[in-house]
């Protein structure tokens, strides 16, 4: 359940519906080049929140099958809708997902209560390990110490996806649950969740930069900050333009340009414009140069 993780973006077809053939090429790409050590499946990169619960189940089983065991494999199974969030997370375990992970609540101000008791009713019913998705600049959803460490007392719930950018508190929250796993959630803070406890990372951009975040991951098991500082910069430098153009579009675009079908979003998402799609070839290029 440590290090580099991939959350996954999802092909579409034109029409919206899932791309099969692409999918799996992004799966393969990420295994066998990027070479990750897992999958993070049907998040807010995969465009989840956009599906149905037909096709987020068909995501599911697709990955399955491509995967296999090679790689850890993270199923994203939250929704405001607990039984259709039970109900994935039922498949994901029967698939042989080694995880689960839910998006804290979001829309309406739940309390933290309320919250509490979503993961305490998808844990019981699923009874599957947990990674509790919590992501405050997207869902409003800010919790304290007190709040993560009520969290991790449920059973079965063994880590955080921590896209929270407040390092003292992950630092904190390692020091009071060391045998629970933290994963980092902003990619281009990568050294700085590993050096504040963190026990890898989720993220989009690993598609593109697994081979350097792998790296950079390494370097900090054997102390080499400089090295991990430099890679840190190198990364940031793609990740900037990926965010001033659209992290999840820019994805697609450049892995196209690689020869991987990423497919095309999902609607309301627009496409790349050409002035933008010639911004993001840029970044072939980067990654070719480095
Ligand atoms: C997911 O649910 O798909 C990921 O866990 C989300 C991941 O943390 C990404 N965050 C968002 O997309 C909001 C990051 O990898 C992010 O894309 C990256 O840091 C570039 O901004």
């Amino acid at each position: 359940m440590k290090g580099i993780m991939t959350a996954l973006i999802t092909p579409f077809n034109e029409d919206g519906t899932l791309n099969d053939k692409g999918l799996r090429e992004v799966v393969r790409h990420n295994i066998d080049v990027m070479g990750v050590d897992g999958l993070y499946i049907g998040g807010s990169t995969g465009e989840s929140f956009l599906m149905d619960e037909a096709m987020r189940s068909e995501l599911l089983k697709i990955v399955k099958e491509e995967a296999g065991d090679a790689v850890t494999l993270i199923a994203q199974i939250g929704s405001l809708n607990i039984e259709e969030a039970i109900r994935l997370g039922n498949e994901a375990k029967e698939l042989g997902y080694d995880a689960l992970s839910a998006i804290t609540p979001y829309y309406y101000k739940f309390s933290f209560e309320e919250i509490k008791s979503y993961y305490e009713r998808i844990t019981e019913e699923t009874n599957h390990p947990m990674v509790v998705y919590s992501i405050p600049v997207l869902t409003g959803t800010q919790m304290t110490i007190d709040d993560y460490g009520e969290l991790l007392a449920i059973p079965n719930v063994v880590g955080v996806k921590y896209s929270d950018t407040n390092l003292s508190r992950l630092t904190k929250l390692k020091e009071l649950y060391p045998d629970k796993v933290f994963y980092g959630g902003a990619d281009d803070m990568l050294l700085q969740y590993i050096i504040s406890g963190a026990d890898g990372a989720i993220g989009s951009t690993y598609s593109l930069l697994g081979k350097q975040a792998k790296a950079l991951f390494d370097a900090l098991q054997n102390s080499e900050l400089k090295e991990a500082k430099n890679l840190q910069l190198e990364m940031n430098q793609v990740i900037a333009k990926m965010e001033s153009i659209g992290v999840y579009q820019t994805l697609k675009h450049v892995l196209k340009e690689q020869g991987v079908d990423a497919g095309f979003m999902k609607f309301p998402f627009k496409e790349l414009t050409d002035d933008e799609k010639r911004q993001a070839s840029e970044i072939v290029d980067i990654l070719a140069s480095g």
